[in-house]
């Protein structure tokens, strides 16, 4: 490609070079750098256009086939709001200039319920598969800094969306978070962080967490959801001091297992106030509860609330739910009414049911009785943008048809919910999922009654499927523990890689579990981690990789094969973020005109123009385009 930018140029068509003329025109290499970007986007959509969508969970095409339109919002007024203009002041800003602490106490002292709004992370994974791409978030992002800007917070980072955009949309994770904060200066950004887990399925060196949560403080996150998924403390403590050596604001938090109501449940009233009176002790800006599985009916949140509330006046509580059984909207009115002071919502498209409460039923049901902040107007009309990215992204959709009044029973978590769903789906057998249901409650009585929540709810489902596809019952598995081949996530959970559970691991099935192939860890994992020497980490990976910084270090920290191979991905294909989603999950159509920004202010207009015959003694098909108005050929292996 230099070769050919240097002879395309016209100093040298004219003949006019001079003997320094390749040093004196920078322009040459960077012309070289987006042929390179050009070539390997042809690539890309030329192995897209013969072999079909590379993107994994993908069933169908996108409904929706043209570019989203980005809705007009209006001022109270009536007028039109410009949303490239500066969006009006938010509680970033009161973090800003008071600090964690300062924050906490004014979110403490605000009068009503404030609202966090997940779309841009728990929704997503619950609903979609946490498939939705940067691209699509940014678009709304400055309308969405100017619609919600009383939010407490914007939910957009942590979770599964770390590992998801790597792993299966091919993008850097920093990046996402780095040019939301960009768009968006007035809203606090929120992220799930997975205790001593980091973002990652068990304990990383305490070193790693401390070095991942820096990046992201650093990067734009603010408030941090510190949980840990057997509500070990020891374990949420190594994420709590991360935040705190941060700077940024704690979020401690108690995740919600089971129905308190039930008399003789494990994880009672008792059992949660002794939790947060712990974690007061820890020291935290806010107490969170996290009701991952939405098992927290509304009579039961009026009392867990009412109960902590009168114990600590002056503490900050945020309660996070899924509406998976129907109740979310109830149960956080009954949270607001108890003295919650904030609670999880999405934007109407992307919630209820395995999602978030939406954000417009919440605010009617609270309407002349407790302020949300939020301009219900201005939520109603934002929607329309996400309306249609349910549309694009409905390739992932598990088609869950309605509420499952089941949960209390199985209590599956609402993004593994979906997944397990859509798992069952895919072997297309109805009685498959009532039986996984059936088989995900058995695993967990089996496991001792166990918070389910990532990493702890893949044990649970990993060890339901193993039951329902060797068809083996509880007996079975106590009868036989010391002879099955248990998937791996079962023997880390034994092993005490996730910590330890509330009352203990159950026995004899953990010792005859291990027998033979692995030990019993006593203390917290990350007691017999060494730490990882970073120093070198980055060296490394500067001698394999071009353009490495602290963030791709603590990427391959969490997910070294996972960041491999999105490496290996980009040196091929280049940064397929720029193309627009309905692009890169199905064939453009033919002399369709597709527009991809590569840089500022640098275009590319592709068009597909011709798919050649299969060439029998290669396996492989030319793929005809125009390039900015040049014919291009693409060779391609046809993989079908
Ligand atoms: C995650 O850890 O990804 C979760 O969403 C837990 O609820
Ligand atoms: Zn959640």
């Amino acid at each position: 490609p230099f070769l050919l930018a240097l002879l395309t140029h016209d100093v040298f068509i004219d003949g006019s070079y001079w003997t320094t003329f390749i040093d004196d025109t920078p322009s040459l290499f960077q012309m070289v750098s987006s042929q390179n970007r050009a070539s390997k986007l042809l690539s890309y959509l030329a192995d897209l256009v013969v072999n079909g969508s590379s993107i994994k969970g993908q069933v169908g095409f996108p409904k929706l086939t043209d570019e989203a339109t980005v809705p007009t919002i209006y001022s109270s007024s009536g007028s039109a709001i410009d949303v490239s203009g500066k969006p009006p002041a938010g509680w970033r800003d009161v973090l800003l200039a008071k600090g964690p602490d300062g924050f906490a106490k004014q979110v403490r002292n605000f009068n009503g319920t404030l609202l966090m709004d997940t779309t841009w992370r728990d929704a997503h994974q619950s609903l979609l598969a946490t498939r939705v791409r940067t691209t699509d978030l940014l678009a709304i992002a400055p309308t969405t800094a100017h619609a919600l800007s009383g939010l407490f917070a914007l939910e957009c980072w942590g979770g599964a969306t770390f590992d998801v955009s790597m792993r299966f949309l091919y993008e850097c994770p920093w990046d996402r978070l780095r040019k939301l904060r960009q768009a968006v200066p007035n809203i606090p950004f929120a992220m799930l962080l997975r205790g001593a887990n980091g973002v990652a399925y068990s304990s990383l060196p305490d070193n790693a967490i401390d070095h991942f949560v820096k990046q992201a403080k650093d990067t734009g996150v603010d408030v941090f959801r510190v949980f840990d998924a057997l509500n070990d403390l020891e374990q949420l403590q190594v994420g709590v001091d991360a935040v705190k050596k941060a700077g940024g604001v704690v979020e401690a938090t108690i995740c919600y297992s089971g129905d308190m109501l039930q008399p003789g449940k494990k994880y009672n009233l008792a059992y949660y106030l002794d939790m947060a009176s712990k974690i007061v002790q820890m020291g935290t800006h806010i107490l969170g509860i996290k009701d991952m599985a939405g098992t927290l009916k509304p009579t039961a949140a009026r009392q867990l609330i009412g109960a902590i509330r009168a114990q600590y006046p002056d503490l900050p509580i945020h309660v996070h739910t899924h509406d998976s059984a129907g109740t979310g909207v109830a149960s956080m009115a009954a949270c607001a009414l108890a003295g919650a002071d904030v609670v999880d919502v999405a934007t109407n498209s992307m919630s209820g049911m395995t999602s978030q409460p939406s954000i417009s039923a919440l605010v009617a049901t609270l309407d002349g009785d407790i302020a949300t902040g939020v301009d219900a107007a201005m939520a109603r009309d934002l929607d329309a943008y996400w309306g249609q990215m349910r549309l694009l992204y409905s390739c992932f959709e598990a088609d869950l048809k309605g509420p499952d009044p089941e949960v209390y029973q199985h209590e599956i978590p609402g993004g593994q919910l979906t997944n397990l769903l859509f798992q069952a789906q895919q072997v297309g057998l109805g009685s498959q999922w009532l039986e996984t249901k059936k088989a995900y409650e058995a695993a967990n009585k089996l496991l001792g009654d166990i918070v389910k929540v990532t990493p702890t709810s893949k044990v649970v489902g990993d060890l339901a499927q193993f039951m329902v596809s060797n068809k083996l019952n509880s007996e079975d598995v106590n009868k036989l523990a010391n002879e099955l081949d248990f998937p791996d996530s079962v023997l880390d959970f034994f092993e005490g890689l996730m910590g330890t559970p509330y009352g203990g691991f159950p026995e004899p099935l953990r010792t005859n579990v291990l027998a033979g192939k692995r030990r019993k860890l006593t203390g917290r994992p990350g007691l017999t981690l060494e730490p990882l020497d970073l120093a070198q980490i980055r060296k490394d990976l500067e001698a394999r990789y071009d353009n490495i910084t602290e963030n791709d270090v603590a990427s391959y920290v969490m997910y070294p094969k996972v960041y491999e191979a999105f490496r290996a991905m980009q040196a091929k294909f280049g940064d397929l973020s720029v193309l627009p989603t309905r692009y890169l999950l199905s064939t453009p159509p033919l002399e369709e005109e597709i527009h991809v920004n590569i840089a500022q202010g640098k275009t590319l207009i592709v068009k597909v123009q011709a798919i050649g015959d299969l060439s029998v003694q290669t396996g492989t098909r030319e793929v005809y385009f125009e390039l900015n108005g040049e014919m291009r050929k693409v060779t391609v292996e046809d993989r079908l």
